[in-house]
């Protein structure tokens, strides 16, 4: 019998410690199956930074190094420039891409750094217990907003991919969800093209892709998913922000 379906060969066999009705395992498979696709797994070299995906250098079967918080577009760039040839992504949640490494991503994109960018934004702290970060929604609530955040005192969510995309170096950028099939194959050639711009050298691109944390949202998977239909996407719009060139 024709096997249609396995695991993605840019996966390694070690099992995910992702909570149950995570997304970022989705997001993982996605972007190991596009590099099975564009053959290029003994090229790839990925950048994982903390939160809960720190441990994605044990679960692509490429080259990855570890960034501390928020230095991944730093250290791709790195990589990139040293190593021309290879194709180099960063994989990063909201709190590392958005509050502390804020200058890194703005300056790497700005630069036009010819780098991907996964992109993983579920509005929290996932991995230190659920704290606000800066793409927390108005009135949701986290441990250190039990009341829900506040404008008043804390300011409000940023669209990160909107604000990248009115730099000039930034090449592609799209913002994407996986949770229903249809955001999921399109979150894939979202992530395809974005491989794509970076293996014909046009610069930096970027894939935002909103994911759950069931266990700090204090909801179950299922709800979770609703949430991000409901909540995330009314305020972080889905679609290419910044398109790039057809070919
Ligand atoms: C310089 C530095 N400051 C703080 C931390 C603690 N820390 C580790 S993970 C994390 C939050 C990460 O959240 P996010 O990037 O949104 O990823 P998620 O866990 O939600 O996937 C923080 C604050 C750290 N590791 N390094
Ligand atoms: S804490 Fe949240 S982001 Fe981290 S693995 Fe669990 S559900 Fe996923």
């Amino acid at each position: 019998m024709e096997i249609v379906f396995g695991r993605p060969k840019a996966l390694t066999k070690v099992e995910f410690h992702y909570c149950p009705g995570c997304t970022h395992g989705i997001i993982h498979r996605l972007v190991a199956e596009i590099i099975d696709e564009l053959a290029i797994q003994g090229k790839s070299i990925g950048i994982a930074s903390v939160g809960c995906s720190v441990m994605a250098y044990d679960y692509f079967a490429v080259d990855m190094i570890q960034a501390a918080h928020g230095r991944a577009p730093a250290v791709a760039t790195a990589v990139k420039r040293v190593h021309p040839e290879s194709v180099v992504f960063s994989y990063q949640g909201d709190g590392d891409l958005a509050a502390i490494g804020t200058a890194e991503i703005v300056h790497a994109a700005a630069r036009g750094e010819n780098i991907t960018v996964i992109f993983v934004n579920n509005g929290t702290y996932g991995m230190t217990s659920g704290q606000m970060a800066p793409t927390t929604l108005i009135g949701q609530k986290c441990t250190t907003c039990p009341e829900g955040r506040d404008p008043g005192r804390a300011g409000y969510p940023i669209r990160m991919s909107e604000l990248l995309a009115t730099l000039d170096g930034a090449t592609y950028i799209s913002r994407e969800s996986v949770h229903t099939p249809a955001r999921i194959n399109s979150a894939k050639k979202a992530i395809r093209k974005a491989f794509e711009v970076q293996l014909r050298k046009e610069g930096f691109s970027l894939v935002e892709i909103l994911s759950t944390c069931p266990i700090n949202w204090g909801l179950n998977p299922v709800d979770s998913l609703k949430r991000v239909e409901d909540e995330m996407v009314p305020f972080y719009p889905l679609g290419e922000i910044k398109k790039c060139r057809e070919v």
